[in-house]
């Protein structure tokens, strides 16, 4: 049983030595075809756990943002921010949390109408960011992140309660098959893989570097490659995924020149609000998790501030 004295916990995990198999007790989507998406594209989602929308942004949109993550990536001033997290050479920047907050064109990008009204439909609520970051993934330098359920981590270390929250990461650079793009399992978001171990305390200052605790065995890894294949999410610049919070995913390392940088907002339904962490720990700090519950409002274009 969870230490959340509060909530049942349907997605117990890191509570013991074993990992297990359990089924997905929430439902994928909550509609069935809605302005922004067709029926089709809304069974595809359910289906495999995620969708692709090739050039959904122009190179000059994409190019601003590229510009702005460059200008944020170089500033020297911002690096010992806790947001920046280095790569373990302690060489080139990971990641950067909070972007939204950070960056005002990339609060307006979260807010932006062509991606917004697409999770609120697919989740059928209001949404408010749960985390937003940018992967770097810099040249010859950018590590892999390994096969990992996002919500497995999220349930258990921020206290989300149930799968209703979807990911939507945009690339800033073209994304080859070559420099590491996102490797997604379709169909795997309908299994939660319990997993074994114990979360250690102030996990992040080490997960988000390179996770372990939280990650599935290889077999369990093998069997749901088996049953599915492996989709990676090749794309230019300006393409966009969006992918559900459980779905097993992962990326290789880059050791080409081409950096594969890409932006991330983790939409979480105002009806799946954070509870105690599931782990029994404390909270992750609020750059990781957000406790900013108020839903967002689209705006027309992230380029027009109106
Ligand atoms: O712990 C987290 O929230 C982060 N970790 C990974 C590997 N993916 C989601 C998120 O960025
Ligand atoms: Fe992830």
């Amino acid at each position: 049983m969870s230490d959340n004295k509060t909530e049942m916990d349907f997605y117990p995990t890191r509570t013991s030595s074993k990992s297990s198999v359990l089924p997905r007790t929430d439902p994928v989507t909550y509609c069935d075809s809605c302005d922004e998406l067709t029926k089709d594209q809304v069974e595809f989602f359910e289906k495999n756990g995620y969708i692709i929308f090739e050039n959904l942004f122009s190179s000059d949109e994409v190019g601003k943002l590229f510009d702005e993550l460059t200008l944020l990536s170089n500033d020297e001033t911002k690096k010992d921010m806790p947001q920046f997290i280095l790569e373990e050479t302690q060489r080139d920047v990971r990641s950067i949390f909070e972007v939204h907050k950070i960056s005002t064109l990339y609060n307006r990008l979260c807010r932006d109408k062509r991606i917004l009204k697409i999770v609120q439909q697919l989740l059928g609520s209001k949404v408010y960011i749960h985390q937003s970051r940018v992967n770097l993934k810099p040249g010859f330098d950018g590590k892999e992140f390994y096969w990992h359920s996002d919500f497995e981590t999220w349930h258990s270390e921020d206290g989300m309660p149930n799968m209703r929250a979807i990911s939507c990461s945009i690339s800033l650079t073209k994304n080859y098959e070559f420099n590491g793009p996102l490797m997604v399992i379709p169909g795997s978001h309908k299994d939660f893989v319990s997993c074994s171990g114990k979360t250690p305390d102030d996990h992040y200052k080490q997960s988000l570097k390179r996770q372990e605790i939280g990650t599935p065995p290889k077999e369990i890894l093998e069997q749901m490659v088996e049953k599915s294949k492996i989709v990676s999410a090749k794309g230019s610049a300006g393409s966009v995924i969006f992918f559900d919070c459980n779905i097993m995913h992962g990326s290789n390392g880059n050791i080409t020149p081409y950096p594969r940088s890409n932006a991330f907002f983790v939409y979480n339904s105002i009806c799946n609000t954070l509870v105690e962490p599931f782990c029994g720990l404390k909270p992750r700090p609020n750059y990781i998790a957000s406790h900013d519950f108020n839903p967002l409002e689209s705006v027309d274009s992230f380029l027009h501030s109106k």
